[in-house]
């Protein structure tokens, strides 16, 4: 990473006047410029055809953001990562998702170790417990075969699995049940467990650290539930597995580390759904697809190390992010998948993206020069265009749009699918082009309604288009984002690897719970209000019910 501040980067100083220049220019113009644009600013890769020319671009800003790029260090950056340095400086820890893909043979060096061969150890180690739970091999305590499985894990142990199942659910194994438990409010757990029975019920317990309040608040919950049921503490072997890098805290948990999947510090929770925290997803699609799933991360992470900055996918896209975020001022991003299946791909993404560079320090401890990380948003279509894309075609804020399609649908019903991907098109066109003054008044609009019905449009988006939603693609969509991610961490400067706001959460509650449980009136030292709150608190929470609950 370069020494020089952002702003005073050349490139940077360049692209600022370069702004000043084209930032009334309409997308109309320049598609009336060049009637190639369409089909030039388009990169296809890897499966993936990225079309960008719908972004407020010429050459020239691409060629001032490449040369940020060039000169904020990029191409080192991302050596530096894959080479396993210790880019997470505030942890001083490797950043090596991408060693939880690499194949069998190569090599990743971690503190002197090649950390490849372990990572297949565990790929295989969940390759077999989940071929036996998917044949019914593996039994429950009393001799019946599992077939619900209940992974509990909270964040980085959580939103990967639920958006992978989600996603993957037409190769998933129909006859068995998956429920994912996150939130410590009791009604997530007890909603999940409902209608299960426990003799056939499996708890994965996802927890890097294995100490998160929430996750061993539902563990021993799940605990608890089961040996209600079973009323034999043997049964915990057959109904609890673990997966973590803690060893010391699952035995004390009481699941034997031979039922744990480990994995390891250099693995960030939102950067993890690829390892055995995927362990619930590799169980619902099966070892095959999952290693799909890898192979498909794997291809995404060759093309972000390999090409060129002006035809690399991730880059572009983290380019185009930073463009927006600080020379139009936009706040947001939205993530808009037309594909039903992926429905938790944007919370997923919130994580990923907000999570790793809502950073206002920079790696060397002092103020970032610019805004940086943009909030992450979205819904799957058609359904937002049903609520929130007024704002965007029509609202005072500046929102790039990220339209994800695929060209096969894996449910051909009739019509659907053309019908969906027009809505994609569509969308794109009206929010560049807008509709003119010229053109409302023609559709025979009175004079006063002129200004209600008309769209200025030159809002940008990105179409990304895929061929089919399979594991391979899944991956390959996840780490293009990892990887637009990191393009932007570096540009910002920041440590796009810790966490320190989720820490400091972890922290608080726990001082609070022993004020809201004790008998005895608490000595409250907190501020006017939150005194007031807790008192308010103790004093309702014994109150009758007016409506009780059966
Ligand atoms: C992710 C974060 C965070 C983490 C959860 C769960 O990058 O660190 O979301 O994944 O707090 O942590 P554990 O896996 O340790 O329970």
């Amino acid at each position: 990473m370069t020494d020089t501040p952002l702003r005073n980067l050349p490139a940077w100083v360049a692209l600022g006047a370069h702004h000043k220049k084209i930032e009334n220019t309409h997308l109309r113009q320049l598609f009336a410029e060049d009637p190639k644009r369409g089909e030039r600013l388009v990169v296809e890769d890897v499966g993936i055809y990225l079309d960008y020319s719908k972004n407020r671009i010429t050459d020239e800003t691409l060629k001032l953001l490449i040369q940020v790029a060039e000169q904020s260090g990029l191409k080192a950056h991302i050596d530096a990562m894959f080479a396993g340095e210790k880019i997470n400086i505030s942890e001083n820890r490797a950043v090596l998702h991408v060693a939880l893909r690499a194949p069998k043979g190569a090599t990743i060096v971690v503190d002197g170790q090649n950390v490849v061969p372990e990572v297949h150890a565990v790929l295989n180690k969940m390759s077999d417990f989940a071929n036996r739970v998917r044949s019914g091999a593996w039994k429950g305590h009393t001799g019946k075969r599992i077939r619900n499985i209940v992974n509990v894990g909270i964040g980085g142990s959580d939103l990967g699995p639920v958006m992978a199942y989600e996603a993957l659910r037409q190769y998933s194994a129909r006859d068995l049940v998956f429920r994912f438990v996150s939130n410590v409010d009791g009604t997530d757990f007890a909603e999940a467990v409902i209608d299960l029975d426990a003799e056939e019920t499996m708890f994965i317990i996802s927890s890097k650290t294995f100490t998160t309040l929430e996750t061993m608040t539902n563990a021993h919950t799940a605990r608890d539930w089961l040996l209600a049921r079973l009323r034999d503490d043997s049964a915990i072997a057959k109904h609890f597995v673990a997966v973590s890098t803690n060893a010391k805290e699952v035995t004390k948990f009481g699941i034997d580390t031979a039922n744990m999947f480990g994995f390891w510090d250099w693995v960030g929770g939102r950067y993890s759904m690829d390892s055995a925290i995927g362990l619930s997803s590799m169980i619902a699609v099966g070892p095959d697809n999952f290693r799909a799933m890898l192979a498909g991360f794997h291809e995404m992470d060759e093309h972000f190390r390999t090409t060129p900055f002006e035809r690399n996918l991730p880059v572009l896209m983290g380019l185009l992010a930073v463009w927006y975020n600080d020379f139009f001022d936009a706040q947001t991003v939205a993530i808009l998948p037309y594909e039903q299946y992926l429905k938790r791909f944007p919370a997923y993404l919130q994580q990923l993206t907000m999570e790793s560079n809502g950073k206002h320090v920079k790696v060397d401890g002092t103020q970032v020069d610019t805004d940086t990380g943009p909030i992450y948003w979205g819904e799957p279509g058609t359904n937002g265009q049903h609520s929130f894309y007024q704002l965007i075609h029509q609202g005072t804020r500046l929102i790039p749009c990220d339209f994800i399609g695929f060209a096969q649908t894996l449910n051909p019903l009739g019509r659907h699918h053309d019908i969906l991907m027009a809505n994609v098109f569509a969308q794109a066109e009206a929010l560049a082009f807008g509709k003119t003054e010229a053109e409302v008044k023609a559709e025979g609009t009175a004079d006063w309604l002129v200004p209600h019905r008309l769209f200025e449009g030159n809002r940008p988006s990105n179409t990304i288009l895929m061929d089919r939603l399979t594991p391979a693609a899944l991956g390959k969509l996840v780490a293009l984002y990892e990887h637009n991610v990191f393009t932007q961490g570096v540009i910002w400067q920041i440590d796009s690897f810790d966490q320190w706001g989720v820490e400091l959460g972890k922290v608080l509650a726990q001082r609070i719970v022993p004020q809201l449980e004790g008998a005895d009136e608490p000595k409250l030292e907190h501020d006017s209000s939150t005194n007031a709150l807790i008192r308010l608190y103790r004093k309702l929470k014994g109150a009758p019910l007016e409506c009780p609950v059966s």
